[in-house]
């Protein structure tokens, strides 16, 4: 790279602000050449193909914050920090958590984060510090969302599963709103076309007209938190006019029975209305799908952080279930990471006869189900504000600020501070690092390697490694380099072990595969390690710096020995280490993404998790709460206290979780205000434009109103990930918009998973 203020040259990379990451081309220049000042979508990246939303023009506001950290901090007894060298940070961080593993043990050492919408790639390379700190438990945002829908994957399918809604003739989207928030790939264009084809259907299940919904051909305005409701109502119409194909169900799934007998009399009419739906318009909507060639659903927050969050995972997938629209193209497939499943069955516990599922793993204090490897955010608190002898001493966080981003930040501020030891690892001053004893600073995501583990495509599987595109800022570093170096400040591994898998490195990819089988059968424990060993033995070695991109050769290897023919699909050839060293040379090499997989559509069973190859419907608790529907009454009950419901943390235009921290980015204040259906604002005298505070149970806030037709009456919104605190021209911190979880509580929540109500807050308004 050269110092130039200005590069015409284009560079690959990709855009961090949600999780579709879609491959852009970016200039540099700008002042110091310090700026990402041109971007446009990269057409040869796999599957963006150029598609960009509004936002990926303004990743500057990211790349560049007033706030962003130059070099590693320590908090003085006063509470300011002090600009501290990294070999103090280090040296001090290292010794500090090791003395607590020692007193009290490593599993009270805890972990939160490690990447976010953009960056899950250094985050990796602390399994090394991990392993040799004995730590335990840990957990990031994925515990706020989508555990338990992860949880229902595992059970039902043994795997993760994605549908296929760029192909399906029906599309069942619920609690989700694309147009704004994306999450798959090229989603403008494809909520588009759907609408467009008069052979398919759009269904946008919403309390509100959301963009998204306005290009549906069935909207489900249903009211917040009865998804439930209206999901068995759909199903009970299909089951109950048997529109089920019962070949494929005997062929293909067990538990059948168990549904059948279930929804056989649900009253389908009652269910639709107290769902607040009109049942014409329920039946339709089932009917679409069931009668559809092939069908798809997504769903996500509205029914991830709203009551009933797992039951309405649970039967989402079943809808698809009951209907055969499983392991065909166009239908839900069991997906290939390259990681390994986030979700699968190392998550579950075996079922009884019955359908229940045996054991779990807990947590340590509060006994939550873990899933995912994941303790639930809403019970972390509570895992350290006891004085139970396994609480939480310590805590590192990396690329997550869960002071803002979790539910209730009053108690997270309260438990952060209860730590003996908090080390925040962000490229900016944060509400979460200014609650830490130690800040260590990195290199931003278009500073350093970086990819993301969310590789949702299907059949075609892509994977994009991102190399940097400008030059760090001051003194910061990578994760990667971090954790290397934290590791050997704990000194677990002698460096001269490590001599003879360099030099095989720099003889070239066979010699190392070699050498490494060597090494890892002299000592079988190093695998603990491997993170680091990758780092430091075969880092050095690879192409343009990309030391980083060592974790791919393990990846690599694996995804290559347990998939060899979806690789081989892909184009790469070899048996064995051969062929995951052809697939780690093509990862490493492609800078607009690369195909690793390609999967075969038509074993679409071959993946699922169970020996038997078939499908679960029976989750016998899930099946529990069905019946419990049957009472009719709200999970979380509405008091004349707090008579509207608060969606707290709507997805807009101008929002990106907490990634931009500069309210410059926005704009209008559209990104701001609280939206309210003008007949609820005529009633509490609001005017458009106008301030009021809004209460919860948790606390209160002061809100611009928007008037918003869209809103369904009785409902408010506010956006999430703003609130933050930012410094004004004069270097003061100003705080932009409202901060939702200074409104949220964490005792509204998932009753399996501990996943928050975030879409459900009991609220009123007051003057001001
Ligand atoms: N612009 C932008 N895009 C983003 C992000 C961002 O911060 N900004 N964040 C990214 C992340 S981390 C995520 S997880 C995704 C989230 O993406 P989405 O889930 O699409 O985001 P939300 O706007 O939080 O909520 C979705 C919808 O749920 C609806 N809803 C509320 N209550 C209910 C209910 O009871 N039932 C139903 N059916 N719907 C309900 C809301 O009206 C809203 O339209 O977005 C990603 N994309
Ligand atoms: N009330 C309410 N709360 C919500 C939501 C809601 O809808 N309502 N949505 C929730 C959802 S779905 C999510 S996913 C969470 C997100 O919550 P978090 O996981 O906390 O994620 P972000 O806000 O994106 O924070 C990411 C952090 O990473 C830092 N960062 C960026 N790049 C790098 C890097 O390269 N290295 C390092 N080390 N750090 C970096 C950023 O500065 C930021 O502090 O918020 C949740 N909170
Ligand atoms: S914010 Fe927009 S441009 Fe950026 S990854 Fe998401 S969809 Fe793509
Ligand atoms: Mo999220």
């Amino acid at each position: 790279m050269s110092d130039a203020t200005q590069s015409s040259e284009w560079k690959p990379t990709a855009c961090n602000l949600c999780y579709a990451n879609c491959g852009i081309l970016v200039q540099t220049g700008g002042e110091n050449g310090r700026h990402i000042v041109k971007v446009k979508g990269d057409k040869n990246h796999p599957v963006s193909k150029g598609y960009t939303c509004n936002k990926a023009l303004r990743i500057d506001y990211y790349q560049n914050g007033k706030d962003r950290l130059s070099t590693p901090l320590r908090r003085n007894e006063d509470g300011t920090f002090e600009e501290i060298d990294w070999d103090t940070a280090i040296s001090e961080v290292a010794s500090k958590m090791k003395a607590i593993r020692d007193e009290h043990g490593g599993d009270k050492i805890f972990r939160y984060g490690g990447g976010g919408q953009g960056n899950h790639l250094g985050g990796a390379y602390f399994g090394s510090v991990s392993s040799a700190l004995g730590m335990k438990y840990k957990t990031n945002a994925l515990a706020q969302e989508k555990t338990g829908y992860g949880w229902i994957m595992a059970r039902m399918f043994g795997g993760n599963v994605h549908g296929e809604i760029h192909h399906a003739q029906t599309v069942f989207i619920a609690g989700k709103n694309p147009w704004q928030s994306n999450g798959f790939q090229r989603a403008r264009i494809a909520i588009r076309e759907l609408s467009k084809d008069p052979n398919r259907t759009l269904i946008v299940m919403d309390p509100r007209l959301t963009e998204t919904a306005e290009f549906a051909d069935i909207h489900l305005p249903v009211k917040p938190g009865r998804d439930a409701w209206a999901t068995s109502a759909m199903i009970a119409h299909i089951l109950q006019e048997d529109l089920v194909p019962r070949d494929w169900l005997a062929e293909h799934a067990v538990g059948v029975e168990a549904v059948l007998e279930r929804f056989k009399n649900i009253p389908v009419e009652d269910y639709a209305n107290y769902a607040g739906l009109d049942p014409a318009d329920v039946k339709k909507a089932a009917e679409a799908i069931a009668n559809a060639n092939t069908a798809a659903h997504y769903e996500d927050l509205g029914i991830q952080m709203a009551p009933h969050s797992t039951l309405g995972s649970y039967l989402n997938f079943l809808l698809m279930a009951v209907t055969g629209n499983f392991g065909r193209p166009g239908t839900m497939a069991v997906l290939s990471q390259l990681t390994g499943p986030f979700f699968g069955m190392s998550d579950i516990g075996p079922d009884d006869e019955n359908g229940y599922e045996t054991g779990h793993k807990k947590s340590p204090v509060t006994g939550a189900r873990i899933v995912g490897g994941l303790v639930p955010c809403n019970t972390v608190p509570d895992e350290i504000l006891s004085d139970h002898p396994n609480r939480y001493r310590a805590m590192w966080i990396e690329s997550g600020n869960p002071a803002h981003s979790m539910a209730d930040s009053h108690k997270w501020r309260e438990a952060l501070r209860a730590l003996d030891l908090v080390v925040v690892i962000d490229v900016a001053m944060t509400e979460t690092a200014r609650e830490a004893h130690y800040v260590l600073p990195a290199s931003s995501q278009y500073e350093k390697w970086e990819a993301t583990f969310f590789n949702f495509e299907y059949p075609e599987n892509v994977h994009h490694l991102r190399a940097p595109v400008l030059e760090p800022v001051g003194n910061t570093l990578s994760e990667p380099e971090i954790h290397a170096r934290i590791f050997e400040a704990l000194d677990v591994i002698d460096p001269a072990s490590l001599e003879p898998l360099k030099e095989a490195a720099q003889k070239g990819l066979a010699e190392y595969s070699d050498a490494f089988t060597q090494f890892v059968s002299g000592d079988p424990n190093m695998f603990k390690y491997l993170p680091y060993v990758l780092y430091r033995t075969l880092g050095p070695s690879l192409p343009d710096g990309a030391a980083a991109a060592s974790f791919y050769w393990g990846m690599a290897q694996r995804f290559a020995m347990t998939n060899p023919e979806g690789v081989k699909r892909a184009g790469y050839e070899g048996e064995g280490a051969q062929l995951g060293n052809a697939l780690f040379e093509a990862i490493i090499a492609g800078r607009s993404g690369t195909v690793f997989s390609i999967e075969d559509e038509n074993e679409g069973f071959a993946k699922v998790g169970f020996d038997d190859k078939k499908l679960r419907l029976n989750i016998a608790e899930m099946l529990d709460e069905v019946e419990a529907l049957g009472d009719m009454t709200d999970l979380v009950e509405l008091d004349s206290d707090f008579p509207l419901i608060l969606a707290a943390g709507e997805r807009r235009s101008y929002t990106a979780n907490t990634a931009i921290r500069n309210p410059d980015w926005m704009k209008s204040n559209d990104a701001i205000s609280m939206s309210i259906h003008p007949e609820d604002a005529a009633a509490a005298g609001l005017k458009d434009g106008g301030r009021a505070k809004v209460v919860t149970h948790a606390g209160e806030a002061e809100v611009l109103i928007a008037h918003d037709k869209r809103m369904k009456p009785g409902t408010l919104s506010l956006p999430n990930g703003l609130g933050l605190l930012y410094p004004d021209e004069t270097g003061k911190d100003k705080l932009t918009g409202v901060s939702v979880n200074e409104l949220t509580s964490l005792r509204f929540k998932d009753k399996y998973l501990g996943t928050p109500f975030h879409k459900f807050v009991p609220a009123r308004l007051e003057a001001v």
